[in-house]
């Protein structure tokens, strides 16, 4: 099967990181195939990061269809354009974050979440309610760092994530963490070891799930809210989108 692993911002550095993350756990036979938008933001940090990446999503989606791909998986925290992306493929696609939450709530009764920036922490709040998880996560904290900072400054980075998985262990009565960051994606045994806790790692998450999916050949629904858009024109810089 082929996978097709999008980074929704535009660090090719982040994207090398995540598809070596998902080789490293992918079953033989499966291909991972990493990318991300040529357009957008360097890192997502902000509704606004997130909704102009939601549109390169969606690019990588429609370039993935040309090219054949078995499911998608968004690799960014904040699952920017999951379903508009579902509606432009038969293939699953699955969002980091929701397969954090679902794997976490298998083996913890309670987890919480290590994100990068406070301001974003308050994306994972409203997924968490969105996906219904929201009673099985303890706290979204944050340890304050850039995204890029992950790129930049490993060694600090890491040292701030493992002081706030720290305090969650201490603090919420939790029997696991969650890493809200794509970029978290190379930390994931380094930090369950320092925090003596299991960790999980979104995109990893999702690779898993993924290739449950095409294993049991479950596919996206097209009855309803997530069959293919409607055909329409669309002008000025979307023009490429009419149908
Ligand atoms: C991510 N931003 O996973 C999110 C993390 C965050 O560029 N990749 C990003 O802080 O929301």
């Amino acid at each position: 099967m082929r996978l097709r692993i999008i980074n929704p911002n535009t660090t090719a550095s982040m994207t090398d990181k995540i598809g070596a993350a998902a080789l490293a756990v992918a079953r033989p036979g499966t291909e991972i195939i990493a990318v991300n938008p040529a357009s957008g933001p360097v890192s997502i940090e902000s509704h606004f990061d997130e909704a102009i990446a939601a549109v390169g999503v969606c690019d990588e989606v429609r370039a993935g269809e040309a090219t054949g791909t078995d499911a998608y998986v968004i690799a960014c925290f904040g699952d920017p354009g999951l379903y508009a992306a579902r509606e432009l493929t038969r293939a699953p696609v699955i969002g980091i974050a929701e397969a954090a939450f679902h794997m976490a709530s298998l083996i913890a009764t309670r987890f919480s979440v290590v994100t990068t920036l406070g301001r974003t922490g308050i994306v994972a709040e409203r997924l968490l309610h969105e996906y219904g998880m929201a009673n099985r996560c303890r706290r979204v904290r944050a340890a304050e760092i850039p995204v890029l900072a992950l790129e930049r400054n490993p060694q600090a980075a890491f040292e701030l994530i493992v002081e706030e998985a720290l305090r969650a262990r201490r603090e919420d009565g939790i029997g696991a963490i969650v890493l809200g960051c794509g970029g978290m994606a190379d930390l994931t045994e380094q930090i369950a070891q320092a925090v003596g806790l299991p960790v999980i790692e979104g995109v990893t998450a999702a690779v898993a799930l993924a290739e449950s999916l095409v294993t049991l050949k479950l596919q996206t629904s097209k009855h309803g809210d997530l069959d293919f858009p409607p055909a329409k024109p669309f002008s000025g810089d979307f023009a490429r989108y009419s149908r």
